[in-house]
């Protein structure tokens, strides 16, 4: 068992991000037997949901003439449009049915405001929108977290910045993790977030 101060958060773990999903992330499911077995070992764990609504920002269908996967600049600065993905209600929006999520005290959805995307657990890509996350792992005492699931060089990653920033420990475990691995964005997240304190494991 770890610390009662450690944090599981399990990211975006959902039948879009897994083969055959609308935003497949290659080999996205073979995190999920893993990710169940490291629930036994935390006492808070938190799983997110990316919830947005059809007409979302962040989607190229949204955006005449655009293509998936092409980067558009918004407000707040650049921002990747996607294929339609995590539709409110779909079944692609959906945790994957292999995921055990019995022993999640939380969900946290996100991206659910259609004018921005949110990557992070913890905020919105404007960097200032919270999602509530803070406030709730603040009032449980938790003080380290534990960073699984998808993607590992998105929402995974996004939310080990914000984490550090925000003063708690930050471990990403890569192996229960899978990437997108957009225009060498994998390296950059790694980069950017151990230059930020945040230790990748295994
Ligand atoms: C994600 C792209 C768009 C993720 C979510 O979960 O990493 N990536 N929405
Ligand atoms: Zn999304």
């Amino acid at each position: 068992m770890r610390n009662p101060d450690e944090a599981l958060i399990v990211i975006d773990v959902q039948n879009d991000f897994c083969p055959g999903g609308a935003l497949a992330v290659a080999g996205g499911d073979e995190i999920i037997a893993r990710i169940n077995g490291l629930m036994d070992d935390f006492q808070t764990i938190v799983l997110t949901q990316d919830w947005h609504p059809a007409n979302h920002a962040s989607f190229a269908a949204n955006h005449p003439g655009a293509a998936p996967f092409s980067l558009t600049e918004m407000p707040y600065g650049p921002q990747v449009l996607w294929p339609s993905h995590c539709v409110q209600g779909t079944a692609g929006a959906a945790f994957h049915p292999a995921l055990n999520t019995d022993p999640a005290q939380l969900v946290i959805r996100k991206g659910f405001r259609t004018d921005i995307d949110s990557y992070s657990a913890f905020f919105e890509n404007d960097k200032t929108t919270a999602t509530g996350l803070h406030g709730y792992l603040t009032e449980r005492g938790i003080r380290a977290v534990t960073l699984v699931g998808l993607a590992t060089d998105y929402c995974v990653a996004y939310s080990a910045l914000d984490a550090a920033r925000l003063g708690y420990g930050v471990r990403v475990l890569e192996g229960a993790c899978r990437a997108i691995d957009l225009d060498g964005s994998l390296a950059k997240a790694r980069t950017l977030t151990q230059a930020a304190g945040v230790i990748w494991a295994a």
